[in-house]
């Protein structure tokens, strides 16, 4: 039985969909977890939001003893937790940090992320169509896919 791919959300995440769909899109979580389901091709996917930082390190603890690969859209973390790039430099396999804007288009404040030197990949600006990008990712770096594919 192969390890399931960890797909974490931070902060605010859970309202995507309902403002600013001129950045964000019109997609809710919901609907990108499906999404995510659909791509993983029958893998088991561990889809998780949260608003509180210790969460998001509890499950990437969780990740590290049973999961292959992590995703994460660590949302405004990405530009202030130390606690959350502490964490994941401490999973062993890859980790693919994901934006659904442009981060690296916006102001500076934006610019700045703590994750992106510890993540294997970094996929932003790619919309909701991002999430599915980056599962289809993980599955070729975890090397799950069935033969043939
Ligand atoms: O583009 C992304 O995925 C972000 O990680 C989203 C974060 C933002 O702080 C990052 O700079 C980029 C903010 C998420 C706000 O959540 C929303 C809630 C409802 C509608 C739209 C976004």
């Amino acid at each position: 039985m192969s390890k399931p791919i960890y797909i974490l959300n931070g902060p605010n995440l859970n309202r995507l969909g309902t403002r600013e769909p001129e950045i964000y899109g019109r997609t809710t979580l919901a609907e990108v977890e499906a999404m995510c389901r659909e791509a993983a091709a029958g893998l088991t996917i561990v889809f998780r939001q949260s608003n509180r930082e210790y969460e998001i390190i509890d499950w990437v603890h969780e990740a590290i003893d049973e999961g292959s690969g992590i995703i994460i859209n660590p949302a405004a973390f990405t530009f202030t937790s130390m606690a959350i790039m502490d964490a994941l430099k401490m999973f062993p396999g890859p980790i693919i940090e994901l934006h659904i804007s442009n981060i690296h288009k916006r102001e500076p404040i934006y610019h700045k992320s703590y994750v992106s030197p510890i993540a294997t990949a970094v996929i932003a600006g790619l919309g909701t169509d991002g999430y599915r990008t980056a599962v289809k990712a993980m599955l070729t770096m975890t090397a799950t896919l069935p033969a043939g594919t």
